[in-house]
């Protein structure tokens, strides 16, 4: 496997990522940015989650991948190179190597150490498929290296990932694909508007593990900032915006407390809430003017009988 510039990304992004936190946890109303998340065992964390019945996003898009695969592919189109946005653990991806055959597979995600892992156990399995991964912070710019394959670009970008962005940032991310596609086109998972009752049991699930996954951003914040964040003062909760049309984690002080790091410190009211994380959920139509919008002109669509989720393929 080759390892792109990993080295590199971690280091000119560090003392930046200190700025970006102190910056979150000093405004008015806090927040931490849901990329910090998916430090290695927020990964796992959230490999848990898409294992939880009450996810439903990760069965029904897979589901409709695999209802839908011979026309996917077909919308598709075999070869190019196959570019995973925020990849995991790759095993979505993976499920379309048989099909759209990719000349290259380049798997991109935040957490570069646990990409890693994965992208070693595929390498293995595949190997006719070039494989690349890079440890990349795509939520502020995407930038493909010019050494990944200039033929057929196709993005692929599962699991409502883009419902994670505010809208001005998504349209800049989906431009971005958009503009380094070499006229290829992006697989596109969106996570549909549905009842209350479905998305909270969703996101407060029974065991716990939506609310360990966020308790856990404390930690990985600790170990940016040097911060002493003590998740046991804190809890998991869970709002239902309906006039933003998503669902907002925050983590909720637990008592009057004070976290410090070198240089600063921020008290916390019993009460006062982090926030952690937006889910936005999309309709048909609202996702189809956003990839208008981001430049796609055509776009093919596919969803589940419920209507809970879609998957597009945007040119
Ligand atoms: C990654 N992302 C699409 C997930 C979501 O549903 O917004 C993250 C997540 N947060 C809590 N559960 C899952």
């Amino acid at each position: 496997m080759q390892t792109l510039s990993t080295l590199e990304v971690t280091v000119t992004t560090k003392k930046g990522f200190a700025h970006e936190i102190e910056v979150g946890l000093l405004a008015q109303s806090a927040s931490i940015s849901p990329k910090f998340l998916y430090d290695p065992l927020g990964s796992h964390l959230f490999t848990a989650i898409t294992l939880l019945p009450e996810y439903y996003p990760t069965n029904t898009e897979k589901n409709i991948f695999s209802q839908h695969q011979a026309e996917i592919t077909n919308a598709i189109g075999v070869g190019g190179t196959l570019i995973d946005l925020g990849a995991g653990n790759c095993q979505k991806a993976e499920s379309f190597f048989n099909s759209l055959k990719p000349l290259s597979y380049l798997a991109i995600d935040f957490s570069a150490e646990y990409l890693e892992e994965a992208v070693k156990k595929l390498e293995g399995k595949y190997p006719h498929i070039l494989m690349q991964c890079i440890g990349m912070d795509f939520s502020k710019q995407l930038l493909i290296p010019s050494a990944i394959a200039t033929s057929k670009r196709i993005f692929f970008y599962p699991g409502s990932s883009i419902g994670n962005f505010l809208r001005p940032e998504a349209l800049h991310l989906l431009s971005q694909i958009k503009s380094q596609g070499n006229a290829g086109g992006l697989l596109i998972g969106v996570d549909l508007m549905k009842e209350d009752s479905v998305l909270m049991a969703a996101y407060d699930d029974p065991l716990k593990v939506t609310a360990a996954f966020n308790l856990n951003i404390l930690r990985s914040i600790n170990l940016h900032l040097n911060s002493d964040f003590r998740v046991e003062q804190f809890r998991h909760r869970v709002k239902i915006n309906h006039a933003e049309n998503r669902v907002e984690l925050y983590l909720e002080a637990l008592e009057d407390l004070t976290v410090t790091w070198p240089g600063n410190s921020r008290e916390f009211k019993k009460g006062e809430l982090i926030h952690t994380e937006h889910s936005h959920k999309y309709t048909i139509e609202s996702i189809q003017q956003l990839l208008n919008d981001a430049g796609f002109e055509k776009t093919q669509i596919w969803t589940d009988p419920k209507n809970y989720f879609a998957v597009i393929y945007a040119q």
